[in-house]
């Protein structure tokens, strides 16, 4: 009896022309270094168990790895024994979980990123201002729960072109916009567009709310778009700048796209007929997922990998300063 033959796995076919485009900048940006480095340095300096408020970041394998290592992750702050340490994460927080910490008599190290902590700066001065301060962002979103909380009277938060009719201000010719870092740039522009339509004198913040990172990320899956079939993104569901990467990559010519995990999740059914695949990854995924991908898809035939890098990131944060006055003062212990 003959076996049936089976339709050819991608993994049984060869195809010369298959190439992976590989986006850069992509993974780790600079805030998100600084924030699972605290982690790690805290649980090295004090000892587990280290308590982190929320995610670190928006990553389940560094998530893991952190609670492998002593980190334990909690939502709020009270769920923390009284006296021990507590990281806020990379995304923020309201100065309402400050206060809950200290009265819990908590010792904080604050992981918020410079750039987010910038935005709640902003808030605060135009709210001191009496401006009405409309902030573009996903509702129930870690970073946007904790800058409204800075100025919750003058805040409205305006979740993309489709909230704008719904927005309403004291006065039209003191209104203000602000937003979350890791938006769709060309998303939030349309938005933009949509409420100076309704305020012509609506105010820009002082310099982009949208960081450098969540910029360079889609600049680079923009280009690599372009040529693709197929666009992988490797990044966890709750990441709000690698889900934008898979909207951006498909508003610029990718045929389809995916977010992943890491490459156990990839089907190969979505890769019939594929010849380039771009590949990206979220600002809160290490290099080596990435890497696990593109080792599937080498043993599958995609063995040709070109970078596509339009531009370059060179940005670097210091560890938090709790943290660094800990680590010097040990030093000083050391070397006396
Ligand atoms: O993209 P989001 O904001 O969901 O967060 P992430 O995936 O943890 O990436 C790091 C950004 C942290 C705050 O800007
Ligand atoms: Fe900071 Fe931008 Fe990274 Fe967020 S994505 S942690 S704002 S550098």
């Amino acid at each position: 009896m003959s076996a049936t033959p089976s339709r050819p796995s991608v993994a049984a076919a060869t195809d010369e022309r298959r190439r992976v485009l590989l986006a850069a900048p992509r993974g780790y940006c600079a805030g998100v270094d600084r924030a699972v480095i605290a982690v790690e340095q805290a649980l090295e300096q004090y000892g587990a168990p280290i308590y982190v408020r929320h995610e670190i970041v928006h990553n389940k394998y560094v998530v893991k790895t952190l609670e492998k290592k002593g980190a334990v992750f909690v939502e709020e702050t009270e769920e923390v024994p009284e006296g021990e340490i507590v990281i806020f994460s990379a995304h923020g927080v309201a100065p309402q979980v400050h206060e809950e910490a200290e009265r819990g008599k908590l010792a904080t190290i604050d992981a918020t990123c410079p750039l987010v902590t910038k935005v709640h700066k902003e808030a605060v001065r135009f709210a001191k201002e009496d401006y009405d301060i409309l902030l573009i962002g996903h509702e129930g979103h870690e970073e946007v729960i904790g800058t409204s909380g800075e100025a919750p009277e003058h805040i409205t938060l305006v979740d993309g072109p489709k909230d704008v009719s719904n927005v309403e201000v004291r006065d039209p010719e003191k209104v203000v916009w602000l937003s979350q870092t890791t938006l769709s740039v060309d998303e939030t522009m349309e938005t933009v567009d949509a409420l100076k339509g309704r305020y012509p004198n609506l105010l820009s913040p002082p310099s982009d709310d949208i960081c450098y990172a969540t910029q360079n990320r889609q600049t680079a899956i923009k280009q690599v778009a372009a040529d693709a079939d197929f666009v992988l993104v490797v990044g966890s569901k709750n990441s709000s700048n690698s889900v934008r990467l898979v909207e951006t990559a498909i508003a610029h010519g990718a045929k389809d796209g995916r977010l992943v995990d890491g490459a156990d999740e990839i089907e190969e059914a979505w890769l019939e007929g594929v010849t380039t695949i771009g590949l990206s990854s979220g600002a809160s995924v290490p290099d080596v997922l990435v890497d696990g991908v593109l080792e599937w898809l080498a043993e599958r035939g995609w063995e040709d990998v070109e970078i596509v890098q339009p531009v370059e990131e060179r940005m670097q944060f210091s560890l938090p300063k709790e943290l660094r006055r800990d680590l010097r003062a040990e030093a000083a212990r050391k070397s006396s």
